[in-house]
């Protein structure tokens, strides 16, 4: 080739190169499904930054199901997308596909919940919250607020979850130290408000539920449920039995300022602009941090009627 012919392609080349680089990058995510409050603001943080950026999201709800999420994980790698990015419904289950999108040499980016897996080389990194130190902060909060006096009723998330398991280990883990704060009765609300619901109605029908005087819910969303089945056994919410719960959604506030709820722990569902700082650096092919925690605080009904109007979720 002559040295003008290869003068004439170059700037073709160089268009190419850049047209290469800007495409759009598509990413599959799959969501845990549409559980609760939390889950909502999160979906839609998420679909709301892809859309700024101008990335091809590929949105797939679970249904709190693990096999239909594992059915979408693959179906991403079939569809060849650039990064993959999921909330795992529970921990444990998730080494043989991990390893199937490794093999396609596509990235994960974890966000919300963990995963157990041996080779945490199996995804780039997780953003999220540390459900461990929820826990602790519902029950250094409900120590104060009883003077280290409680018979707890406990409404658990979904079975198997990072948060159900965090959240109950941190706060056991304080009540360790306070021996007159015991919880009797303990079960899955499966993070709904009809769930949560329906296990406070059988926890007060039972012969432990007569003396309930504190209610720790894993989220929002079932103490909301929970609050509606105390008011309909006859009993006051937030003073009969004080409640703490966790999220920190729009509700959870409003149910403060009604006195109903005593405490929400706050956990931040709008992830949407650091996952995908982290999925951009990731498909530039940057280190990034394995983990990544979200700053959160702690608001009690004193606190509720000031930051209603500012609560984003
Ligand atoms: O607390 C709950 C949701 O994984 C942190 O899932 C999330 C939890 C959240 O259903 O409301």
């Amino acid at each position: 080739m002559r040295p003008t012919s290869l003068a004439r392609l170059l700037p073709l080349v160089l268009l190419g190169a850049a047209a290469l680089r800007a495409a759009p990058l598509t990413v599959g995510f799959s969501q845990v499904g549409a559980e609760s409050g939390w889950r909502t603001a999160n979906t839609e943080s998420i679909k709301a930054e892809a859309a700024k950026r101008g990335v091809k999201l590929i949105f797939s709800d679970a249904q709190q199901k693990q096999e239909n999420q594992i059915k979408a994980l693959r179906s991403f790698v079939a569809q060849g997308v650039d990064v993959i990015a999921f909330s795992p419904v529970v921990e444990t289950g998730w080494e043989p596909v991990l390893r199937e999108i490794k093999q396609a040499g596509i990235p994960v980016v974890l966000t919300d919940r963990a995963v157990e897996v041996s080779d945490p080389k199996l995804y780039a990194t997780i953003i999220g919250s540390d459900f461990v130190e929820e826990g602790r902060k519902a029950a250094r909060w409900l120590a104060e607020k009883t003077g280290g006096k409680a018979t707890i009723a406990e409404l658990v998330g979904t079975p198997g979850s990072a948060p159900a398991i965090d959240r109950k280990k941190g706060f056991e883990e304080i009540l360790r130290g306070h021996p007159d704060m015991k919880i009797v009765l303990s079960q899955s609300g499966d993070f709904t408000r009809a769930k949560g619901k329906e296990v406070m109605e059988a926890f007060l029908k039972s012969p432990e539920g007569k003396n309930i005087t504190a209610l720790f819910a894993h989220n929002d969303d079932m103490a909301l449920g929970a609050i509606q089945a105390i008011e309909e056994a006859g009993l006051k919410p937030g003073k009969d039995i004080i409640i703490v719960s966790i999220d920190g959604v729009h509700d959870a506030f409003v149910a403060m300022t009604q006195g109903k709820l005593n405490c929400t722990v706050e956990c931040n569902p709008l992830l949407g602009p650091q996952l995908f700082d982290l999925i951009d650096a990731v498909a530039a092919g940057k280190s990034v941090p394995h983990r990544v925690v979200v700053k959160e605080g702690v608001y009690d009904q004193s606190q509720a009627a000031a930051a209603l109007p500012t609560r984003q979720y």
